[in-house]
């Protein structure tokens, strides 16, 4: 276990690097001995610090949970990390500012409405809690050079969280066959990914009940009120400046993006 001085030190270069968004050596390369417990503290850290600042935190995020995602980094297990409200955009254009390298990725996000906390939470439970799903989009941007790095680096840095967009959709739960979610992603009006939503571990449902298995570990669990991304069911698409996503989530919606500077 790393020295609670250390854990905020750490946090600081992490926080300092996605401010000012310039690369990074991954951590795991100077303390070669940092645990995963280490890196869900400096990911703590790093938010709180930035709660602390004025930011909210408005949900949690699932990262490869897809083999899709989980073989273009290299890292073969799930990991979370946290959603802050300054991470939202609202409409259709990225602004790259801020960013380092930034690669988009299609999600499926399950609004919480009851909490979920606890080892024993199973799919009813996660149904029961869940108030409305929406397509969505996230915007990874790795600090790290290269976007290379470890379990342990990816986990301190939150993840990779950077932006995220919902689309404005709130489906009913009950309505959809959600592991049968079709999406086709374009760039400049070339298909570049393709996927379903099942290869988020059979069920995007799983992915919540993953993260609360997680999040127990920690004594912590899914507050009411919290948005959460299921994770990428495709690779992530990199972009830059004057590219044109769109990202056809099939049967229900089909989301843009305009990539400015
Ligand atoms: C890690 C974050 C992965 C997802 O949806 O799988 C992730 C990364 O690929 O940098 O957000
Ligand atoms: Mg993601």
């Amino acid at each position: 276990m790393m020295i609670k001085k250390d854990i905020n030190m750490i946090a600081s270069v992490i926080a300092h690097h996605q401010k000012k968004a310039v690369e990074l050596e991954k951590i795991t390369s100077k303390y070669l001995d940092i645990t995963l417990e280490d890196a869900y503290l400096i990911q703590k850290e790093y938010i709180a610090k930035a709660i602390e600042a004025g930011d909210q935190s408005v949900g949690w995020k699932m990262g490869l949970t897809s083999l899709a995602k989980q073989r273009s980094v290299g890292v073969n297990q799930p990991i979370y990390g946290r959603l802050l409200k300054s991470m939202e955009i609202t409409g259709e254009i990225l602004n790259l500012k801020g960013l380092i390298h930034p690669r988009v990725e299609p999600e499926l996000a399950f609004f919480v409405k009851k909490e979920l906390k606890g080892p024993n939470v199973q799919e009813q439970d996660v149904w029961e809690a869940t108030g409305c799903i929406a397509p969505a989009l996230e915007v990874i941007d790795s600090r790290y050079k290269d976007f290379s790095f470890s379990h342990m680096d990816v986990v301190a840095d939150n993840a990779s969280s950077a932006r995220f967009i919902l689309s404005g959709l709130s489906l009913p739960p009950g309505q959809y066959n959600w592991d049968e979610i079709d999406v086709v992603m374009k760039k400049n009006n070339r298909v570049v990914q393709e996927g379903r939503s099942s290869a988020v571990l059979g069920h995007p449902v799983q992915s919540i009940i993953k993260l609360v298995h997680m999040l127990a570990v920690s004594g912590l669990g899914i507050e009411p009120g919290s948005w959460v991304l299921t994770g990428g069911m495709t690779e992530a698409v990199q972009v830059e400046n004057g590219d044109h996503l769109s990202i056809e989530f099939c049967g229900l919606d089909t989301m843009q993006v305009h990539v400015r500077p």
